[in-house]
Parts: C-alpha cells; structure tokens; sequence
C-alpha cells in the first residue's frame, strides 16, 4: 500500500503548481476616442498588460519609444496587444501614428 499514495500527491502537486501558474494577472487599458484608458496604469512586477482598440474605424498602436522598442503591430478596430512587465519601472509609451496620444504604465513591487 506504501507506493500507491505517491500518485495522488504527486498528482496534487501538478494541480497546485499549474494553479499558480494560471493566476497571470492581466490588466486593461483601453482605446476609445484618440485616449488610452486609464492613461496611467499601476501594475505588479509580472502583470500582462493588454491594450485593447474599442474604436469603429481608427486603428492605433503601442510604442515604447524611449526604451527604443519596435512599435506594437497596428491594432484595428476589436484587437488587442500584450507586453507582460517584469521589471519594476515607469514605462511610457504613445501612440505611433498619433504622437499626441500617451500612456504610463507603473511597475511597483
Ligand atoms: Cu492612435
């Protein structure tokens, strides 16, 4: 009978550590009306951030430019973009094809 209960353990184990790695955060900023809402974000170190265009024709994107990244793909109208942050940090980003529009995201541990 000894060796029968490590399967189950085991088993238990793969479900609490599938678990934690399913708890992902995701947080929400969405596009409407030339803004980014909320313009600013606080978020914990490993949260995905996701991007959402709610717009009816306007296509936008999400560009990190003084960290020097490429610019997100162009989100049409109902699609979204992910950037999971990591690093503690303030992270601001605008618009590629409108300039004026500008957002933060706030990495606090
Ligand atoms: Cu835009």
């Amino acid at each position: 009978m000894g060796g029968t209960a490590t399967g189950p353990a085991l088993f238990a184990l793969f479900l609490l550590l599938a678990g934690q790695a399913a708890a992902e955060t995701v947080a929400h900023v969405a596009i409407n009306r030339n803004l980014f809402d909320p313009a600013r974000i606080t978020v914990s170190p490993g949260t995905v951030v996701e991007w959402l265009n709610g717009e009816k024709r306007t296509s936008h994107s999400v560009l990190f430019e003084k960290e020097g990244l490429a610019e997100s793909e162009r989100m049409l109208p109902g699609d979204s973009w992910q950037r999971t942050f990591d690093k503690p940090g303030i992270y601001e980003y605008r618009c590629g094809p409108h300039p004026e529009m500008r957002g933060v995201v706030e990495v606090v541990p």
